[in-house]
């Protein structure tokens, strides 16, 4: 049952909110807060987060004139009060579900998402284009970005800063500073900010400031060169003033009558401002706010009891490598491994115990990450990247120029790679095998079960070269695991099935379904092991003994697995039938993964049925040419 919202229910739109009394908006936030709780414990979605950002956005939807100004939240994961409070709050039922919302801003969903977030540390550079646009239209619209502390560790937030000051535009920077990344935050930047908001000086100035941004513009104007000149006596700039933005706060993030007097006055200065807001991740709801990083994302639970610990199930591939990283640390000492700032998505918490010494969270810094592990690598360390799919693509550059080229030994473990279900088209690992397989000195390896998993990490790190070894979201068919460790094979694959006229060459986590569909058709089912190199002398033998060879893999088509073997029939002058399968040529939305993949064709049926329809067309077409996709 429900709680009654009957403020929030009456709002369709936030025109609604720029009439309403200060005591009508602490209202609304109150019914804000309690609807989101309730509905994301139906849902599932990020949490923490949330709850965090009720009174910015009730407070931005009141003072800045959306959706004509425009709002860019950084990652987008913290725009559920943004979503509700602009149309979508009887929508938030089919969060992240197929054909429903999505859980991060996009375009196409509605006006008010000005753009399309969920990979972070975006949003100061297009809100900064934004502004630039609206000068050069000579337009009086606004734009503002919203970004977290964690998100602000990036490189490129602070590019986008370093650019603003010389474009002069009417750039609103929202630091959202709730001392958290999902993890701890980590970094220089992380001590610098803790400064500012323990400075006793700078609690004085917010406790004066506050008095003064709520007064009549005239006076303010006195007012800030009494505050600039209390800042330089005190303490030089902040960082912020020295990319040439004007520095305003930290104000609290909690109270909607500071907030609103503090932005209503904001956003009638020129040129780049900084405003620095303290928010609570999971305020409101004790459970969050005692441990935000298990609220950061949840899945269905009850409010009044809380997230129950759920029982053991087969290990996800996550814990698999989790796993492999402790035994594998404490048998060589050269290990050490990175993460850009996903320790818990990346199975490290345990690792992150036991060899603190040995444990490197960059924050959200994939292309450091990347290239941080070459130096080390020429150091005769050893390191692992921790890194999922989509993540990696950022640094693709310092893969390619740091690491592949110089042919220094890091081993990428690379998680979420193909479809993952409800954060949709922005984190789906789609791309992966189609970049990698291009690069020189690179050895691709994708893991069919959680044991084979364990075995190629460990070959993986063995080897003296650049090497991926990418696995999917979740858990694999539950095989057994060795302990023991041993090398595989680079480049030899596994036969699983011998059947006959058909052979499928099967990628990663495509190897179960399609034993499955083998079964069905009696097909010869190989588990290849290797994108990178190929085994050449089984496609050589499989083309010259089977009618029709199919290749599966969860990556797109293009480029991919299945194009490896492609440009190995060619190079060899082999002409069989075949037939690629994998994904489409087209994102692919948010939904529940299993029906993702069915849509995709790539579970058991789909891939028997594509056989199937390969096989009818070919035998109908007797005397035609053979269909040849290469
Ligand atoms: C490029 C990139 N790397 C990693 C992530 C995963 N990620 C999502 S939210 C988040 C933490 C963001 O922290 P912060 O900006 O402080 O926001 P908060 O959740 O604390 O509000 C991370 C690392 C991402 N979205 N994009």
């Amino acid at each position: 049952m429900r709680t009654s919202t009957p403020l929030l229910d009456s709002i369709e739109s936030p025109a609604q909110l720029r009439g309403m009394d200060r005591h009508a908006l602490g209202q609304l936030c109150q019914e804000l807060r309690t609807f989101l709780l309730e509905s994301v414990a139906e849902t599932g979605g990020h949490l923490s987060s949330n709850l965090g950002t009720v009174e910015l956005a009730v407070a931005l939807h009141t003072v800045f004139h959306t959706p004509e100004d425009r709002i860019v939240w950084d990652v987008g994961h913290q725009t559920y009060p943004h979503k509700i409070l602009t149309g979508r709050r009887e929508a938030m039922k089919s969060l992240r579900m197929k054909d429903g919302l999505s859980g991060f801003p996009r375009r196409e969903e509605s006006p008010f998402d000005a753009f399309g977030t969920a990979h972070s540390s975006t949003s100061i550079s297009a809100a900064l284009g934004m502004a630039v646009a609206f000068k050069q239209l000579k337009s009086d619209q606004r734009a503002v970005a919203v970004i977290g502390d964690g998100a602000m560790t990036a490189g490129m937030a602070f590019e986008a800063l370093n650019n603003a000051k010389d474009t002069g535009a009417n750039l609103l920077v929202i630091l959202n500073d709730n001392e958290m990344s999902i993890s701890p935050p980590v970094g220089a930047l992380n001590n610098y900010l803790a400064k500012l908001l323990s400075s006793r000086f700078y609690s004085a100035v917010r406790k004066g400031g506050e008095k003064v941004l709520g007064i009549a513009p005239g006076v303010l104007e006195f007012a800030r060169s009494f505050e600039e000149h209390m800042k330089g006596m005190l303490i030089p700039g902040t960082l912020f003033e020295e990319f040439g933005f004007n520095y305003i706060g930290p104000i609290d993030g909690h109270d909607i009558d500071v907030l609103v007097s503090t932005l209503s006055n904001v956003r009638a200065l020129e040129g780049p401002q900084f405003l620095h807001v303290v928010t609570r991740k999971g305020k409101g709801y004790p459970p969050a706010e005692a441990d935000p990083i298990l609220y950061h994302g949840v899945g269905k639970f009850d409010p009044k009891v809380g997230i129950l610990s759920k029982p053991a199930t087969k290990p996800t591939y996550t814990q698999v490598f989790g796993d492999w990283l402790c035994d594998m640390a404490k048998q060589d000492q050269r290990l050490v491994a990175i993460t850009p700032a996903m320790r818990e998505g990346s199975g490290m918490v345990r690792y992150s115990r036991e060899y603190p010494d040995r444990y490197f969270d960059v924050g959200i810094a994939e292309q450091h990450a990347l290239t941080f592990a070459a130096g080390l690598a020429c150091e005769g360390i050893k390191p692992v990247v921790a890194i999922y799919s989509t993540f990696l693509q950022r640094a693709y550059d310092q893969l390619i120029h740091d690491v592949v080229l110089q042919n220094l030994p890091v081993v990428l473990a690379i998680d979420r790679a193909g479809l993952v279900g409800a954060d949709g088209a922005t984190h789906a690992g789609s791309f992966d095998l189609s970049y990698l397989r291009c690069l020189p000195n690179t050895v691709v390896m994708v893991p069919s079960d959680e044991n084979e998993c364990r075995q190629m990490l460990f070959s993986a790190f063995q080897l003296n070269q650049p090497v991926a070894v990418r696995y999917p979201r979740g858990t694999g068919p539950g095989v057994q695991i060795d302990s023991a460790m041993s090398v595989i094979p680079t480049g030899v694959s596994e036969l699983k099935r011998k059947g006959s006229s058909i052979a499928i060459l099967a990628f990663g986590s495509m190897v179960a379904p399609c034993i499955e569909a083998g079964e069905a058709l009696d097909a010869t089912v190989i588990n290849m092991r290797f994108v990178k190199p190929i085994d050449e002398n089984i496609i050589r033998s499989v083309a010259q003994h089977y009618d029709l060879l199919v290749t599966v893999e969860e990556n797109v088509i293009m480029g991919g697995a299945g194009s490896a073997v492609a440009e190995t029939l060619a190079k060899w002058n082999l002409h069989p039938q075949l037939l690629q399968l994998g994904l489409p040529d087209h994102f692919i939305e948010h939904g529940d993964p299993a029906e993702l993949l069915r849509e995709a064709g790539l579970d058991a049926p789909g891939i028997q049925a594509s056989i199937t329809e390969r096989m009818q067309l070919n035998s109908g077409q007797d005397n035609q040419p053979s269909i040849r996709i290469v």
